[in-house]
């Protein structure tokens, strides 16, 4: 085979599998503090993250007693969006929960 039809070839099944790989996923981390209610965790948890009550409830309460928690794992452009809707959300309620990206 033509040398140039080899390397096309290998162009080509080089591209086809960056687009096959899978896309990066960020963990949407939950910081604790000492003025957020945990009712309004779970809310968060609920309403941003698509918690059960249960699983809410759970994920609060390990932020409360580690300091840090996972609410969930997404693709950047999602987890990059919830980090913003809890910031608006507690800026709106006046509370000082905080919340951040980490690459899985
Ligand atoms: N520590 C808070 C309290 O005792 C509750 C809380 C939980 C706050 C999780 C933030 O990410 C958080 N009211």
């Amino acid at each position: 085979m033509a040398d140039y039809i080899a390397q096309a070839g290998k162009g080509a099944a080089l591209k086809d599998k960056e687009k096959l790989e899978r896309p990066r996923r960020y963990k949407v981390l939950l910081l604790n503090d000492d003025y957020t209610t945990m009712e309004f965790v779970v809310e968060v948890l609920q309403g941003i993250f698509k918690r059960t009550p249960d699983e809410a409830m759970a994920i609060m309460l390990n932020v409360h007693k580690n300091g840090m928690g996972v609410a969930g794992v997404y693709v950047k452009s999602i987890a990059e969006t919830k980090v913003s809707q809890v910031h608006k959300l507690a800026q709106r309620m006046e509370f000082p929960l905080r919340c951040t990206l980490e690459a899985e």
